[in-house]
């Protein structure tokens, strides 16, 4: 994980690194104090929601967690940046964007779970979201494969005159991907209207994310595909709102796509069924912890008075509640029923797929049903 960045490459920075402060040479867009605040709920709840899922995974109540510990400030402060209309093709941890943009906790939770009130139906992972009205369609876990889809979404837009924007973000391990190549090659070509956003948080599994590209930085990549590719610091919300403020307004002017590496830090492991400690050292981890984003914007806001210990004390507090009551409410919900298992791909389902539920549901009635999380669980 690059600590130093190499002769040549430059970072944007906007906050100094003890959060108290901008720095003076920073004049770009400042996000206002109502989108300071939004940006400082969004990364608490996801800080405090991933505690609480991995607490579950680790009691074999929910199956798979990919934190965003670490992350916060680049993903949150990055959603901020785009409208209510504009898309958002994620990848694995910017799942609690669906919150920020407005969908409920029991939603969220319900997803976690895979229950019957899970809008996937219980058909994807745990932790791949999705949220049809805040224009939020599901990732899939094959790495990559959503950029190619939010440059298709971007360049309908285009064709059909809308004045929307797509956000499209990627891990750095998949910039590696066949996906990232097409989908950078086709916005650079039509100046599709997107924002590509790799979350470079040092690590793809237990390959380091300066190990993973010849090229000096991921912003670099933009050369070869003809749009502008710039290096933000990740941890720094300002810096970061700045950097996606303009590329949005280049996409909406019409000027096509632009390439942003936020620079962040994964501080827990890849997924719930990782180790980090077989592959990284404890020395990093506490380089990075402690320039946490979250205890930076935290820092700011108290400096500036927009914020004090008694109001942080006390969203901290609501939120764990309404985590909690989603969480209880999930565990009464219950599996979805195996006849929707056929659903939403015809409109009516043949008479294939009808038998093979008559047929597991007569197993069912038989033998009775699987134990839930039984076995072993998938990376
Ligand atoms: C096409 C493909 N290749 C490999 C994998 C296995 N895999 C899952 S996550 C991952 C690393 C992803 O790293 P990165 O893109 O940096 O995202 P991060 O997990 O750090 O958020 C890999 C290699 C996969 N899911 N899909
Ligand atoms: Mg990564």
């Amino acid at each position: 994980m690059r600590v130093v960045e190499p002769k040549g490459v430059t970072v944007r920075k906007a906050m100094r690194e003890d959060g108290t402060a901008l720095l003076k040479a920073f004049k770009g867009v400042e996000p206002q104090s109502n989108d300071l605040l939004a940006i400082h709920r969004a990364m608490l709840t996801t800080r405090l929601m991933d505690a609480r899922m991995m607490k579950l995974q680790r009691q074999g109540r929910v199956g798979f967690v990919g934190s965003s510990m670490g992350q916060e400030g680049a993903i949150h402060a990055s959603a901020q940046a785009f409208g209510a209309s504009d898309w958002i093709f994620s990848a694995l941890r910017e799942g609690g964007v669906t919150l920020q943009r407005g969908m409920s906790m029991n939603d969220y939770v319900a997803h976690m779970f895979g229950n019957a009130e899970d809008t996937a139906k219980g058909r994807q992972m745990p932790n791949h979201f999705q949220y049809k009205e805040g224009n939020f369609p599901s990732w899939s876990s094959v790495l990559g494969t959503q950029m190619p889809h939010a440059v298709g979404a971007a360049m309908a837009m285009q064709r059909r005159g809308e004045k929307n924007v797509v956000a499209a973000y990627t891990g750095d391990g998949a910039t590696s991907t066949s996906g990232f190549h097409s989908a950078m090659n086709f916005a650079g070509v039509y100046k599709a209207p997107v924002v590509f956003l790799v979350i470079d948080n040092g690590w793809a599994i237990s390959l380091p994310s300066a190990k993973q590209t010849a090229a000096k930085s991921y912003a670099d990549k933009a050369v070869a595909y003809g749009m502008p590719g710039f290096n933000v610091d990740g941890m720094d919300v300002f810096a970061v709102f700045d950097a996606v403020e303009e590329a949005r307004q280049r996409a909406l002017a019409g000027k096509g796509p632009s390439l942003l590496n936020l620079r962040c830090y994964r501080q827990g492991g890849h997924s719930s069924s990782d180790d980090p400690t077989r592959y990284r050292n404890e020395e990093e981890v506490e380089y990075w912890a402690k320039r946490d984003p979250l205890a930076r914007m935290e820092n700011y806001l108290f400096k500036h008075d927009l914020l004090n210990d008694e109001e942080l004390e006390q969203m901290n507090q609501s939120l764990t509640e309404q985590i909690k009551d989603a969480v209880d409410h999930a565990e009464t919900v219950g599996a979805p029923p195996l006849e929707s298992l056929v659903e939403d791909v015809f409109a009516t389902p043949p008479h294939h797929l009808r038998r093979q539920v008559a047929d597991a549901l007569r197993i069912v009635a038989e033998k009775g049903d699987v134990d839930r999380l039984v076995g072993k669980f998938p990376l």
